[in-house]
């Protein structure tokens, strides 16, 4: 039996294929409020795209603690046996919506854990580091990564004029060049926390943490051609491909450990262990298992629980705490308030971003579509004598942060012993990457240094990858050179080039 169709307040309607006119070919008429509310609520649909993430998908899933770490930290969800509903979103970086999900790009590695703390979002990437060190290059750098302002397409030029002019960016642009920048599928690749975060035990004991997801399917890549290939064929291959595992039920696991720092180390370690641009030698501070994550449901409904997903950096719980971090700690300001900006100010009181298994009781009220109240005998504010719930420092855990002290100046991080921009890309390429990665990744750099058109650049990324490794800088410069022999003898020619800046 056919339920009857009504409008956004429940009344049936009596069309959905003619508007009300006068006689059948007639004006409409104005009173034809459901068609009025039809075309409104359709321009309507959208909310702004994310800045950065835009293109992605996710499921839910659960994370199983299975080894005990509690000397660590008090974290509820981290306890051992503790089993936590959690989310996932995946995503490219530059690309809009309707990008390629096969862009090279790293990739990024969202999760919410609806604790019985509150939720703990971990928003990391598929890279254990970043092009940066200090928010507020950021823009800047996106900026660079996307369109060119004339033209409004994107540029080799001005990726490689930025990366080359910021040389930390090395590390991270030798792991975007290689296979993990092109993920098989979202299955078949790490996740990072990337930062360093700080976990504190029942003691009240510090230590500085990162964050490994291994997953269980092992990584595997896409070659330059195949993704192109399927970037022409298939531009959601990434969204259909976690869809349909997770529809056939093959849930795809990862495996949670940590290297895990003493407090007091941070201090003399040889490199500086908040910059976000290192790594820390698993030989310094090996991997300490944690638990399981597996994705084993897909969303319902694509708009409301993952293009509205707010996930933030700022979610911690008892026993989890920022680190000195200057990227960790921009992004703390950061994800909320574009999340205000794209979503609503009420975006927490959403059913994908509500708190799922404890209560909220804050003294947040009104705002656009406010939903949930409190009883009207409840204050309002704080302190007060009619019961509200009060600030409870046991509850939230220590919350000291770290020593720090100092002139409030503008500088670059405090570089320690074996501190540089280059060195530890130098290590992944000549003692981590194998012959075949190190091939493709030459024939990756070649590729795309070759697609820039001013010579100062192309002579600039040069130099960057010979400070990277001598080896790696001598052969891609001899892959590039045909190229630029190709390019001056048409640069005779007048050819019309988009303007660059
Ligand atoms: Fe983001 N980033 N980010 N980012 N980022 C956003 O927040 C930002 C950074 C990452 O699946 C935005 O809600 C700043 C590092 C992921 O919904 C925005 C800085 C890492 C996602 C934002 C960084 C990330 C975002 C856009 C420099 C890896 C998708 C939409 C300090 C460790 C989250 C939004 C999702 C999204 C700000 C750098 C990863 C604009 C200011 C480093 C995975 O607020």
């Amino acid at each position: 039996m056919t339920t009857p169709t009504t409008n956004s307040v429940g009344t049936p309607i009596a069309s959905d294929a003619h508007s009300q006119s006068v006689g059948a070919d007639g004006a409409i008429a104005l009173t034809d409020h459901y068609l009025v509310e039809k075309l409104a609520q359709f321009n309507r649909e959208r909310v702004p795209e994310r800045v950065v993430h835009a293109k992605g998908g996710g499921a839910y899933g659960r994370f199983v603690t299975t080894h005990d770490v509690s000397q660590y930290t008090r974290a509820a969800l981290f306890q051992p046996g503790v089993e936590t509903e959690m989310l996932a979103r995946f995503s490219t970086v530059a690309g809009e919506q309707g990008s390629p999900d096969t862009w090279r790009d790293p990739r990024g590695f969202s999760l919410k854990f609806y604790t019985t703390e509150g939720n703990y979002d971990l928003v990391g990437n598929n890279t254990p580091v970043f092009f940066i060190r200090d928010g507020i290059k950021f823009p800047d750098f996106i900026h660079s990564q996307k369109r060119l302002p004339g033209s409004n397409l994107r540029d080799n030029d001005m990726q490689w004029d930025f990366w080359t002019l910021s040389p930390e960016s090395a590390h991270q642009v030798t792991w975007l060049m290689g296979d993990r920048g092109l993920p098989k599928t979202w299955r078949h690749m790490d996740g990072f926390g990337s930062h360093t975060y700080q976990w504190i035990n029942a003691a009240g004991e510090r230590f500085w943490v990162k964050y490994h997801f291994k997953t269980n399917q092992g990584n595997d890549f896409l070659t330059q051609a195949e993704a192109d290939q399927l970037a022409g064929s298939d531009a959601d291959h990434h969204i259909r491909d976690l869809y349909a595992a997770i529809e056939d039920g093959e849930f795809p696991s990862w495996t949670l450990s940590v290297q895990v720092m003493p407090y007091e180390d941070a201090v003399s370690y040889r490199f500086n262990p908040f910059d976000l641009t290192k790594v820390w030698p698993h030989g310094d501070y090996p991997l300490i298992e944690v638990g399981q994550m597996t994705l084993d449901r897909n969303p319902e409904n694509y708009f409301a629980e993952i293009e509205q997903a707010a996930f933030s950096p700022a979610h911690f719980v008892p026993g989890i705490a920022a680190s000195p971090d200057k990227m960790l700690q921009a992004r703390i300001f950061s994800y909320a308030d574009a999340q205000r900006y794209r979503v609503g100010a009420n975006h927490a009181e959403l059913p994908v971003n509500r708190a799922r298994a404890t209560e909220v009781d804050s003294y947040d009220k009104d705002g656009q579509l406010r939903h949930t109240f409190r009883s009207p005998s409840r204050p309002v504010y704080a302190p007060n004598s009619f019961g509200g719930p009060a600030a409870d420092a046991a509850a939230a855990g220590d919350d000291r942060g770290w020593q720090s002290d100092g002139e409030l100046v503008r500088s670059a991080v405090t570089l320690h012993p074996e501190d540089d921009d280059f060195g530890q890309a130098g290590t992944l390429v000549r003692e981590v990457l194998s012959d075949p990665q190190r091939e493709r990744l030459v024939a990756n750099i070649v590729g795309h240094v070759g697609k820039t058109r001013v010579p100062e650049i192309r002579e600039r990324a040069i130099q960057y990858w010979k400070s990277v490794d001598a080896g790696l800088g001598a052969r891609i410069e001899a892959g590039l050179t045909p190229i630029s022999e190709a390019r001056t003898s048409l640069a005779s020619e007048p050819v019309r080039t988009p303007a660059v800046f």
